[in-house]
């Protein structure tokens, strides 16, 4: 039974920042010693709106780079519902076909909560629920190379449509609704995904939380 409000650390930058890499490697190497009832990780992405009541012409040109795109207030919903001890069913959205799945992945609250999207700091009711806030600030031109490398490979998007997407959403919308956010972070970080330091920081910091609630 758990007692203690879950801290909730949450990871925000531009979009292929870096963002997954970096809480996902905190995760995977803290996951041993804490254990699956000790540390979860949740993505902003994961609540996208769907867009199943649009064509597919209609589904690729919506910008799914502004906060409407997502349903902010059901993951504020939910994190609520975690931080006094409810369990939720988080949706599980698809890429290819911009629509959200039947299926959900149920989660119980844990101490340490890990989320990760690039409008997390855009809204004000969502800030607030986090503990701690981490800007991975990436240079925009390392960010559009790997996105063309992961899109094409993992979202199975071409060439063409991902830089399209890039110049009318993806870079705009940074400037607009990302970029200006940076402030109301507690930590900055630089390299995302690779930076040793700031990853070690954030694994000693979560460690010294655990047993701190012991
Ligand atoms: P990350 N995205 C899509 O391309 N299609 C969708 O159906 C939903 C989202 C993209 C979105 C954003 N934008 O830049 C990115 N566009 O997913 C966010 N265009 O995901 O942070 O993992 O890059
Ligand atoms: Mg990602």
């Amino acid at each position: 039974m758990q007692t203690n409000k879950p801290t909730i650390i949450a990871v925000t930058g531009a979009s292929a920042s870096g963002k997954s890499l970096f809480a996902q490697t905190i995760y995977d190497e803290l996951l041993p010693e804490l254990g699956s009832s000790g540390i979860a990780i949740m993505k902003e992405d994961s609540y996208y709106k769907s867009q199943s009541h649009l064509s597919m012409e209609e589904r690729i040109k919506t910008n799914y780079d502004h906060p409407s795109a997502f349903e902010h207030s059901l993951l504020s919903q939910h994190l609520t519902q975690l931080s006094v001890g409810e369990s939720v069913d988080i949706p599980t959205y698809c890429y290819k076909t911009h629509t959200r799945l039947e299926e959900t992945v149920h989660l119980t609250p844990t101490p340490i909560i890990l989320i990760e999207g690039i409008l997390l700091f855009a809204d004000k009711e969502l800030r607030d629920k986090f503990d701690i806030k981490i800007y991975i600030d990436t240079p925009l031109d390392i960010c559009l190379v790997r996105r063309i490398n992961r899109d094409t490979i993992e979202r199975s998007r071409s060439i063409a449509s991902i830089t399209e997407q890039y110049l009318t959403t993806v870079r705009p919308m940074y400037h607009q609704h990302i970029q200006p956010n940076k402030p109301f972070a507690d930590i900055v970080v630089t390299r995302g995904g690779k930076n040793r330091m700031a990853i070690e920081m954030l694994k000693a910091k979560i460690r010294q939380l655990m047993n701190s609630n012991l």
